[in-house]
């Protein structure tokens, strides 16, 4: 059915002023993708390392380390990339190491990228942790600040000098943590000589994960022509069965260029085609993007192949990139979540990037294990805790329908000292880097731009209204959350969020042993959030610790009895005000994580419902059969995944 022309108007004016907003992010980080002008070629593998131990860091800087092979500095080792270098070795100074890292590695380009003077190469690092600096052959091409985001640059003429094609690519990687990065952090010197030898100094953080380090993504080298696709930004709505994609591209390397637009359904139809940087692709019959165990199709996406095709007076350009698009609406009332005007209800998980040996490397055995976990327990969403995931992780959720709340690394904001400009600076920086990376999933629903700050800080309240309201200047399409831990009377960042989400550990933290509080407490809790700002709730961490293996019954902290107990009374609440005002319930957490070394820990964070190797705690399986009687209840299951599930 078409639209009626003036509902079709007004729905185009309001998406293009959505894509003006779009505006404020310059410049493009598509994923790089090969295509018939596009070649990727991935330099994962081996990678010489050595970390420069001097004490104050900075041998490598001194001695130029950048500026001749590696091994002809001092020692090296062998390094994975993508990987933590933290649990590689049997050296507890590595696993520990804080300050300059120096990864290496030599790769031929081919010859035609060298001779092809119309070839643009590009570099990029999926992510280091946390600051990096690169060269090329011995001269700086980019350094950035930031552990979990991509940057690149451009490369071709510093490779193209050396007419051999060999190329040597060196990173030094710094993960020290200040008060001004994103997590902050602070390096203690230790001066009593009569405890501490000389130069000793420990990092402190105030997260609750191992601050892995290292190329923790991975490295390409990958082409475009002189002139190309620099950004594309979608914008997606329906009415009826007539979807709506509007769009934005941008072009860099050419004064004019001809752009032509192709909607392209999973069967290789074109369903609608448009010329210029800016249009609206009208969908017939269209094919909604839904949430897995919503509907009998989930994770529904098309391509929008952007072709261009620019000319100078040498040489005519044509650059193809094809972005998978989804098409869907989020909106948010008082007391629900909806998706494509649908009720969704998060029942999910919150995750971290952490295995075993790799630390947060990117490994696609694990990514889809995980998925594959979701899938069984049910799971319709997660959150990115506590800091942006690989993209390839997101282009899984798109594909699979699992619904993201993309978080920033701001977790563990607690220090006054990081709440001052240059931090609401750096902070302001990274949601452009993070909004510019993920603004075209469909699975991302809501951005979340902290997690338990000290929020109760005079200067919070200016902080969070300032970087809330920039990430919703950024992307007016949806809403922006802040996760609070319990202190709802004294929360600067509740007042500014379109979503309160809430951490709490009853039982645990507070009342340990005393399960027979925690629907009490909760309903309180849950009452005086929502009295004060009529907003809907999810509630964003719960759980307790189980080391896997252990029992005790009746139930005692740290068994698997003890994790199980508490879960089924926060749900015996979940259940209560699920049909008011909360919509969703994500478990603390996923598997059990690694942690820095402290007295509550043991070898790590314990509250996983599956072990760190994905093996399922006794919790798992209770919340196994919640998620799938939630998804009958609330979801329209697919015939051959009705509950009990099958898988
Ligand atoms: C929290 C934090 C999370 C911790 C968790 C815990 O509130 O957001 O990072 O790991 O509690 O287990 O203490």
């Amino acid at each position: 059915m078409c639209l009626p022309v003036r509902e079709q108007v007004l729905r185009a004016l309001w998406l293009f002023a959505v894509l003006d907003a779009g505006l404020l992010l310059d410049g493009g980080m598509l994923y790089p993708r090969e295509s018939s002008s596009r070649e990727v070629k991935e330099l994962s593998g081996l990678w010489v390392f050595r970390a420069d131990r001097s004490p104050n860091r900075k041998q490598g800087f001194d001695e130029a380390w950048y500026k001749q092979r590696l091994e002809e500095t001092g020692p090296v080792i062998d390094m994975p990339v993508p990987a933590s270098y933290n649990d590689i070795t049997q050296d507890p100074a590595i696993r520990d190491f804080i300050g300059w890292v120096w990864y290496e590695r030599e790769l031929v380009v081919p010859a035609h990228w060298i001779r092809d003077e119309t070839i643009r190469l590009v570099l990029r690092v999926g992510s280091a942790h946390y600051n990096s600096v690169v060269w090329v052959n011995g001269v700086n091409v980019t350094q950035h600040e930031g552990g979990h985001l991509p940057f690149e640059a451009e490369v071709g003429d510093v490779i193209r000098k050396d007419p051999t094609g060999s190329c040597r690519i060196t990173i030094a990687v710094n993960n020290t943590l200040t008060l001004h990065t994103l997590p902050p952090g602070n390096i203690q010197y230790m001066n009593d000589r009569t405890r501490y030898p000389i130069g000793f100094f420990v990092q402190s953080i105030y997260f609750d994960f191992f601050n892995y380090a290292g190329i923790h993504r991975p490295v390409l080298l990958y082409t475009t022509p002189k002139a190309y696709v620099d950004d594309i930004t979608v914008v997606t709505d329906f009415s009826d069965n007539t979807g709506l994609v509007s769009y934005k591209v941008s072009v860099k390397g050419a004064v004019t260029a001809a752009l032509k637009v192709t909607l392209i359904d999973k069967q290789g139809h074109c369903v609608a085609s448009s010329n210029g940087p800016f249009g609206v692709l009208k969908v017939q019959d269209v094919n909604l993007w839904w949430p897995y165990l919503t509907h009998e199709n989930p994770g529904y996406l098309y391509s929008m192949e952007v072709r261009l095709s620019a000319a100078d007076e040498k040489t005519t350009y044509e650059d193809v990139y094809t972005l998978p698009v989804g098409i869907r609406t989020v909106n948010v009332t008082s007391t629900q979540f909806l998706i494509n005007n649908k009720p969704f209800y998060f029942h999910g998980v919150n995750k971290h990037e952490d295995s075993d040996i790799r630390g947060k490397g990117l490994d696609w055995p694990l990514i889809v294990k995980d998925f594959n976990l979701l899938k069984w327990l049910g799971a319709n969403s997660f959150r990115t805790s506590h800091y942006p995931y690989a993209e390839e992780i997101l282009q899984m959720c798109d594909r699979h329908g699992i619904v993201v709340i993309d978080e920033s690394p701001g977790v563990g904001i607690k220090d006054i000292r990081s709440f001052g400009n240059v931090s609401l600076n750096h902070h302001l920086f990274v949601m452009e880097e993070l909004v510019r990376r993920d603004k075209n999933h469909p699975s991302v629903v809501m951005w979340s731009v902290a997690n338990e700050p000290a929020s109760e800080m005079p200067p919070a309240d200016y902080y969070f209204k300032t970087v809330i309201k920039h990430t919703r200047d950024l992307d007016p399409t949806r809403p922006v959350t802040f996760i609070s831990s319990s202190n709802f009377a004294r929360d600067k960042g509740a007042p500014y969020v379109d979503v309160i989400c809430i951490n709490n550990y009853f039982s645990w933290y507070h009342d340990p042993g005393h399960v027979e509080v925690i629907t009490l407490q909760l309903n309180t809790e849950y009452d005086n959030w929502h009295e004060k700002y009529k907003r809907p709730i999810i509630q964003s961490e719960y759980g307790a610790d189980a080391v896997p293996g252990v029992h005790v019954d009746p139930p005692v902290m740290f068994t698997e009895e003890y994790q199980k107990v508490v879960l089924q009374n926060y749900h015996k609440v979940f259940d209560q005000k699920r049909s008011q005002y909360l919509i969703g319930e994500l478990i603390w957490n996923f598997a059990d994580f690694m942690t820095t070394q402290g007295v509550t820990r043991v070898v790590g964070n314990k509250k996983g419902i599956f072990t760190r190797q994905r093996q399922p705690k006794a919790a798992a399986f209770i919340l196994k059969e919640r998620y799938w009687r939630l998804a009958n209840e609330t979801g329209r299951l697919p015939l051959w995944t009705k509950y009990p599930c099958p898988l």
